[in-house]
C-alpha cells in the first residue's frame, strides 16, 4: 500500500506548533516483546499495589488489545526539561524536594489538550480517520510505543531517553486507525553507562531495564497509602513527592535544551523548594489551595504530609519538633504514625515523654506499632530501632 508520506510529515511538523518537542509513528503492533514483559512485571508484583495495572493489563498489552481497529500509532513527547539541576536541595533538610515534573502545571491536562487539537487536525486532514488520545492513566504502554516510534528508546532506568532532549519527556499517544508511514524506531544508547543504576538511593532495580516499584521514592511517596516501609525512611531523605535521581544523572541529559521545554512546566515558585514546616501546616483546604492545577493534588494532604514528616525526621531540624508534636494529635493515622516516627528522629527525649502519655490512649493498631519501634536520631545517637520499645 502506497502510505501518504507527506501526511506523516505534516503531522509531525504540526505536532510542534501544537508543542510538543518530539513525534514519531509507529505501526500498532511494532512493540511485539511489551505483552510478555508487561506480564512477568505483574506477575512478580513488582507493581506493588498499583492494582489499576493488573485491572485491564489484557488492554494494556497491546494497542490492538484496546482498539481492534487500530492501524498507527503516533507517539509525542513533549519537554519538560528543567533550567536548574534537580538535584541541588539534596542537602537543604529543612526544605522538600519536590520531582521537576510536578513543579508546574498539570502535565496531564497540558498534553491532553494538546494531544486533542493535533488528533482534531488530522482527522480534517484525512477523511474518514478515526482517532484515540491518551496521556499516563488509560490501559496503554507509552515508553515502548514511543520507543518503536523513534523518539528515543527505554534507558536502564526504564524510561524513554532521547538524543536531543534526554530523560525529561511526557509522554502521549494517539491511536488512528489511519495506515501511515512508520520512523525508524529508536536504537539503545546506554551501552556501558550505568549511573541511574547507582545513583537510586532505594536499590529499586533489580537489574537493568527493570523496576521494582515497590522500592521506588516515586511509588512510595506517590501510589502508596499506608505507612512508608522503616526500609525506606531514611533514604528518601528530603523527597516528599516523586523522585529524579534517576533520570537527573543521565549524561544524555545535556543535550536537553531547556528551550525547548513547554512553559507551563516552570516552577511555580511555592513548589520549587518549599519549607516542610509551609507545608506540614496544611489542612485539607490549604492543601487543596496551594496544590490546585498541579499533579500533587491527586495525592491528597494526609499523604502529602505522610511525606513531609519523614523528610522532617530526616532533617535534624531541631524547628520542626513543635509542629512534629502538634500532628501526634491528627485525625489522620498515616500522619500520627510518620509524626511519632519523625519526633523519635529529632529529639528522644520528647519522645520518650510523649509516648508516656499517649500511647494509652491510641486506637489504632498502626500508630501503636510506631510506638513501640524505638526510632533512632539522625545522628546516630538514638534508642536504635527495629526492636520493641522497654
Ligand atoms: C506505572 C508507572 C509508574 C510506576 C512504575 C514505573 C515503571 N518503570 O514501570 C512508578 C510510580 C514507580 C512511576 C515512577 C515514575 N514515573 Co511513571 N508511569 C507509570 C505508567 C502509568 C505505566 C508504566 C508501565 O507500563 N510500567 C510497566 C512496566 C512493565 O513497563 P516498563 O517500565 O515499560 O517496563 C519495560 C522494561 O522493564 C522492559 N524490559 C523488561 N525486561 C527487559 C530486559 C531488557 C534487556 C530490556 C532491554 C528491556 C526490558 O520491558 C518492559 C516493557 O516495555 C506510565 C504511563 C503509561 N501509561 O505508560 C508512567 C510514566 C512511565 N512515568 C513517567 C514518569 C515521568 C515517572 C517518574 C520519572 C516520575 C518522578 N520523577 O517521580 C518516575 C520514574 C521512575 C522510574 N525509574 O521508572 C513518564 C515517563 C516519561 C519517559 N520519558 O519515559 C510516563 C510515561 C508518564 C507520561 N505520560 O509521561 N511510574
Ligand atoms: S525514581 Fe528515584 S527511587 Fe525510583 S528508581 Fe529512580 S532513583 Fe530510584
Ligand atoms: S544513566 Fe546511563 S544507563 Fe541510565 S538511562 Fe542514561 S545512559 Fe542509560
Amino acid at each position: 500500500m502506497n502510505k501518504d508520506k507527506s501526511l506523516s510529515e505534516r503531522l509531525q511538523a504540526k505536532a510542534v506548533e501544537f508543542g510538543f518537542a518530539a513525534a514519531g509513528i509507529a505501526r500498532a503492533d511494532a512493540a511485539p516483546r511489551t505483552a510478555e514483559r508487561l506480564r512477568q512485571w505483574l506477575g512478580e508484583g513488582l507493581h506493588g499495589d498499583m492494582i489499576w495495572m493488573e485491572a485491564r493489563a489484557h488492554h494494556r498489552e497491546s494497542p490492538a488489545a484496546l482498539w481492534p481497529e487500530v492501524k498507527s500509532v503516533i507517539a509525542l513527547g513533549m519537554s519538560y526539561a528543567p533550567a536548574h539541576d534537580p538535584l541541588r536541595l539534596a542537602d537543604e533538610g529543612e526544605k522538600g524536594r519536590i520531582s521537576v515534573y510536578a513543579q508546574g502545571a498539570d502535565y496531564h491536562d497540558v498534553v491532553k489538550k494538546a494531544l486533542k487539537a493535533l488528533a482534531r487536525w488530522l482527522v480534517a486532514e484525512a477523511e474518514g480517520a478515526d482517532v484515540k488520545v491518551f496521556v499516563d492513566t488509560a490501559p496503554v504502554m507509552e515508553k515502548p510505543l514511543a520507543e518503536a516510534a523513534g523518539l528515543g528508546w527505554q534507558g536502564k532506568h526504564t524510561n524513554l531517553v532521547s538524543r536531543e532532549h534526554g530523560s525529561w519527556l511526557f509522554l502521549g499517544a494517539i491511536y488512528t486507525t489511519l495506515d501511515l508511514a512508520t520512523d525508524m524506531p529508536g536504537r539503545d544508547r546506554c551501552g556501558s553507562c550505568d549511573a541511574c543504576q547507582r545513583a537510586c538511593p532505594t536499590d529499586a532495580f533489580p537489574s537493568p531495564y527493570r523496576l521494582d516499584a515497590r522500592r521506588c521514592i516515586s511509588y512510595l511517596t506517590i501510589e502508596h497509602a499506608g505507612p512508608i516501609p522503616h526500609e525506606f525512611r531514611e533514604r528518601m531523605g528530603n523527597r516528599i513527592y516523586g523522585c529524579d535521581d534517576c533520570l537527573a544523572v543521565c549524561p544524555w541529559n545535556k543535550f536537553a535544551a531547556t528551550a525547548h521545554a513547554n512553559r507551563a512546566f516552570a516552577p511555580r515558585a511555592e513548589l520549587a523548594a518549599p519549607d516542610l514546616s509551609d507545608l506540614l501546616a496544611l489542612d485539607d483546604a490549604g492543601f487543596r489551595a496551594v496544590f490546585s492545577g498541579s499533579p500533587i493534588k491527586r495525592i491528597g494532604r494526609d499523604r502529602m504530609v505522610r511525606n513531609c514528616l519523614i523528610a522532617a525526621g530526616n532533617s535534624a531540624a531541631a524547628g520542626l519538633v513543635e509542629t512534629v508534636v502538634r500532628l501526634l494529635d491528627d485525625p489522620a493515622p498515616v500522619v500520627r504514625g510518620a509524626a511519632v516516627w519523625a519526633l523519635g528522629r529529632l529529639d528522644v527525649g520528647r519522645w520518650a515523654k510523649e509516648r508516656g502519655a499517649r500511647l494509652a490512649s491510641e486506637a489504632d493498631e498502626m500508630v501503636r506499632s510506631e510506638w513501640a519501634t524505638k526510632s533512632p536520631s539522625p545522628s546516630g545517637e538514638g534508642l536504635g530501632w527495629g526492636s520493641p520499645a522497654a
